[in-house]
């Protein structure tokens, strides 16, 4: 429409005056996506967004996502503004693992090398070792078990578990998990595979392990988009947030792809999968922050250089 039109001319225009760039997560909405692309900035899975956000030249970050990339961006990038359309878009992983209960937690286990997911606050990084995304949480994980050590993992559990069966390691589990991967269904997964005998599977690792346990690829939002691109196919079953969508549709316009069924499908939404955090981003609040200065954000400086640590290291093994 006109309006979102003149919008995005706006932002356009405001990015180069700040000398600010986009930085947005694939579960956000198509335009801030694209917008972001044509900008010069980028649209990617959490560990890209970081490195992005670190080695980019700009003076201010613009992140479209939630709570935890924006403090990692800051976290990275102590001297930069970083700036988010709303900070309420928290992540019920980031909510589920409050940074004193997790520090109870480690003191149970303190023979164990703590290895914790990206969807985590900025003090509970400050007590780990290890910083994974689900893109390289099993090849951190399996370098770690060849190397001797017994791991605490937080905080999602259906991830937890299965990089713990993929690996053999030696795992305790926090009990977390995503609102949306929880949702997927796995009996009506069966029910709609049989429907697309010819389908693959493709499912985040943060589904429930039944679901999982169907899927022809396992994999993050980067190696869900490299699995549609690769395998020889022409429909696809998708089981992550369906702002995924998006990208999977504009990079093949001719293969078909079907939301996995979750507790909310039904006649009208037969897959009610999006992050409600996520949702809470839009070209309005990008607009907003960059008129206002507004929704900067800060994290704890005495927090900031033990956090790095067990990012940098993430960033290292993955460059
Ligand atoms: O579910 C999320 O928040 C994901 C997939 C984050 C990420 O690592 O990109
Ligand atoms: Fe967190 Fe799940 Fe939302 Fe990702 S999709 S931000 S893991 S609640």
């Amino acid at each position: 429409t006109a309006e979102r039109e003149a919008l995005k001319a706006r932002i356009r225009t405001l990015l180069r005056e700040r000398d600010a760039v986009m930085v947005s997560h694939y579960y956000v909405h198509p335009d801030l996506q694209d917008l972001a692309e044509e900008t010069g900035g980028i649209v990617s899975d959490s560990l890209e967004m970081a490195r992005f956000g670190r080695d980019h030249p700009a003076r201010t970050l613009v992140v479209s996502g939630v709570r935890f990339m924006g403090e990692t961006a800051k976290i990275l990038s102590p001297d930069k503004t970083v700036l988010m359309p709303d900070l309420d878009a928290t992540c019920s992983l980031d909510v589920g693992c409050p940074p004193d209960d997790f520090a109870a937690f480690r003191t149970q286990h303190p023979d164990r090398t703590v290895v914790v997911y990206a969807n985590t606050s900025a003090a509970v990084k400050a007590q780990a070792d290890w910083v994974v995304t689900s893109s390289c949480a099993l090849d951190i994980v399996r370098a770690l078990k060849d190397a001797g050590h017994k791991i605490l993992w937080a905080p999602d559990k259906h991830l937890g578990g299965y990089i713990q069966r993929e690996t053999g390691a030696d795992m305790v589990l926090w009990k977390g998990s995503c609102v949306v991967h929880d949702e997927f269904k796995a009996f009506e997964l069966e029910a709609l595979r049989r429907e697309y005998p010819e389908a693959k599977v493709l499912v985040h690792p943060e589904s429930p392990a039944a679901v999982v346990a169907q899927a022809d690829v396992v994999g993050s939002t980067s190696q869900i988009l490299q699995a549609a691109a690769t395998l020889d196919a022409k429909v696809f079953i998708v089981a992550t947030d369906n702002g995924m969508m998006h990208k999977l549709r504009q990079r093949h316009p001719d293969k078909l792809f079907l939301e996995a069924p979750t507790a909310g499908s039904s006649a009208t939404c037969k897959s009610c999968a999006h992050c409600p955090w996520m949702a809470m981003n839009g070209l309005r609040g990008v607009l907003q922050v960059l008129e206002t200065g507004l929704n900067e954000v800060h994290v704890d400086p005495a927090l900031i250089p033990r956090a790095r640590l067990p990012i940098e290291r993430m960033l290292a093994f993955t460059a």
